[in-house]
């Protein structure tokens, strides 16, 4: 498998780390969405990262369908969004906020670096929503006491929250105040000092 797209993305990042805690083997390609975009487009058409080579040839694109894929590829006990409910849909809400957050981390930034006139009105809809998502998953880590969101052993949901908050102090170092969520920073903080966290990382560039 080939992963195209650099770390600095959460949406890559946390494909990377899948793949490494699953041990699939694959080959990085670390393009920019915007200086390799000619050959990106090559793979695929909406000139987004991540984008998934497989063996065949087949393209996936969209971090939540890849990791859909990789998790069809392991045992029920190895997975890292579990397969029955009611636990499927909770880990899918984390993951789906806080990558939803990341969502809205990357347009504040392109609406700041693309646009000679800033919507402040823009601005502000980004903060609160990027807020309101903080606060919720907030509120929900700090109710449990496991080391992982959902038990001992780390899933995505977990990985997306840490490779968002991430993503959100490098890219917008201002905007919010990281210690008004503490559990949240706890969380972040103890993936970060996975090994594989450390691995698969990059400091954010700013697309030229
Ligand atoms: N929902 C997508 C989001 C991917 C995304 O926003 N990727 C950004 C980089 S962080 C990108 O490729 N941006 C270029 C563009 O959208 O034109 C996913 O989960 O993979």
């Amino acid at each position: 498998m080939i992963l195209i797209g650099q770390y600095d993305s959460p949406f890559v990042r946390r494909v990377g780390i899948a793949l490494t805690l699953y041990g699939m083997a694959f080959e990085h390609r670390p393009w920019s969405s915007f200086a390799d975009a000619d050959r990106l487009r090559a793979y695929n058409p909406l000139t987004r990262v991540p984008t998934l080579v497989l063996e065949d040839g087949t393209v996936l694109i969209d971090s939540h369908i890849i990791l859909d894929y990789l998790d069809g590829l392991v045992a029920d006990d190895r997975v890292m969004f579990p397969r029955r409910e009611p636990s499927r849909h909770r880990a899918l809400k984390v993951a789906t906020l806080a990558c939803g957050l990341g969502d809205k981390v990357v347009s504040l930034f392109y609406e700041k670096r693309l646009h000679e006139d800033v919507s402040a009105l823009w601005v502000d809809r980004c903060r609160c929503q990027i807020e309101a998502t903080l606060a919720v998953l907030e509120a929900d880590r700090s109710d449990i006491a496991s080391e992982f969101w959902f038990g001992e052993r780390i899933g995505h949901a977990d990985i997306a929250v840490a490779v968002v908050l991430r993503f959100l102090g490098e890219v917008h170092p201002e905007l919010v105040a990281i210690s008004n969520y503490p559990a949240l920073r706890a969380h972040a903080e103890r993936l970060e000092a996975l090994a594989v966290f450390q691995a698969i990382s990059q400091p954010f560039i700013a697309p030229a």
